[in-house]
């Protein structure tokens, strides 16, 4: 078997993203804190922040917090808030993981901004080469893409995952082998991967902070306290050790299913005909692959040939067939209101997916 320990692997992270690439479209934004906000259906400021710039982040504006919140501490900057536009941050997504791809032996796609690259061979194995290549992606990357983003190195993906948040943003992190114990020893225990605040709080009531305090803890009193998964998980990762390969995975954000209509109209009932069957084809699809979708999206060719399209965000991710329909139904109500121009052709898609069954990641235990 191949000795794991002799891997290079990057995890590469894009710095904050959707704030980044609001900057990318406007330029303008760069000097001013743009906040990215989920407005919910509620109107006013009622929502969520998705993520924010590092300006707004030096005002205390995280992501999560309610937009209100975010609202008060940014009173007289000048602030931005925008509403998230996930079609556009996609296409910017795709240019960069196109990069990365080009330039792995294996490449694991994690989500819109974020993925893992073995590169063992691609480098023979050697970190200084490593450090080449992570700063020629990080070069493509910006030219094809604009955009920044962090990149750690070091043999596995554990540890490459902490390195890519270690200096943010436009960071470059390598964690040698034989400064591994250095690097996380100082570390809080909430910074490895999948450690939320309930056990953060256990082992504060244990009286313990960092994660060398943890490796004092053998790994039968791990498994004690958490059970023998996670146990195992901690007593591995406070000493750097993850075996898991980085396993092929290409991005699979959206599916989309168009068809031509018979005649060009703008007859709600006529359309409704093929878009229900279009949303029969789409679940198709989804419910094979047992994905479930948190976002519903129609788009309309005109008979000019333009295209305009409108999306809808749902609260929770669905597998529904009858949700589908009734989304996609509302979202050609909504476009036919003020459509002048006979439609063409109608598409219906689905995006943010997700397994159906979350797969045995680890977060899932937290
Ligand atoms: N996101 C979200 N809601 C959250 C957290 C994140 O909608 N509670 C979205 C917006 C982010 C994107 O996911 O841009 C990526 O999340 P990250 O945690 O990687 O954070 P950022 O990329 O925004 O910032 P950075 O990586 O620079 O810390
Ligand atoms: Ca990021
Ligand atoms: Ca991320």
């Amino acid at each position: 078997m191949e000795l794991l320990e002799n891997r290079i692997v990057f995890h590469i992270d894009f710095d904050y993203f959707y704030a980044q690439c609001e900057e990318i479209r406007n330029p303008e934004l760069q000097n001013k804190p743009v906040c990215v906000c989920v407005f919910s259906d509620r109107g006013g400021d009622s929502g969520a922040i998705a993520t924010a710039n590092y300006t707004a982040r030096k005002f205390g504006v995280k992501s999560g917090m309610p937009i209100s919140f975010a609202k008060n501490r940014l009173v007289e900057q000048n602030a931005v808030f925008l509403p998230v536009d996930f079609d556009y941050y996609i296409s910017i997504s795709e240019k960069a993981m196109d990069v990365m791809k080009e330039n792995s032996d294996v490449f694991e796609y994690v989500g819109k901004d974020e993925a893992y690259l073995d590169v063992t061979k691609k480098t023979q194995g050697n970190l200084e080469d490593a450090k080449i290549l992570a700063m020629k992606i990080k070069k493509e990357i910006r030219e094809k893409a604009n955009l920044s983003c962090s990149v750690g190195i070091s043999p596995n993906k554990l540890l490459s995952k902490i390195a890519s948040d270690f200096q943010k943003p436009d960071g470059l992190t390598i964690v040698y082998p034989d400064k591994i114990n250095e690097f996380l020893e100082p570390m809080k225990i909430r910074d490895i991967p999948g450690i939320g605040k309930k056990t953060e709080e256990r082992f504060g009531e244990m009286n313990l902070q960092t994660i060398k305090d943890v490796k004092n803890l053998d790994v039968f009193a791990l498994t004690k306290e958490f059970g023998r998964k996670i146990g195992t998980y901690i007593y591995n990762s406070v000493r750097g050790i993850d075996q898991d390969p980085v396993k092929e995975r290409e991005p699979n954000i959206q599916f989309s299913k168009i068809m031509t209509l018979k005649q060009d109209s703008i007859d709600f009932d006529f359309i409704l005909k093929d878009l229900k069957q279009l949303c029969d084809e789409v679940y198709e699809i989804i419910s094979k692959q047992k994905k479930t979708f948190k976002s519903v999206g129609i788009q309309i060719i005109q008979s000019d040939l333009s295209i305009k399209t409108k999306s809808k965000m749902l609260k929770n991710p669905t597998s529904s067939l009858d949700e589908l329909k009734r989304h996609s139904e509302n979202l050609l109500k909504n476009i036919l209101e003020e459509q002048k121009i006979p439609i063409r052709r109608i598409g219906v898609k689905v995006s943010e997916l997700s397994e159906t069954k979350e797969q045995s990641s680890i977060t899932n235990y937290f």
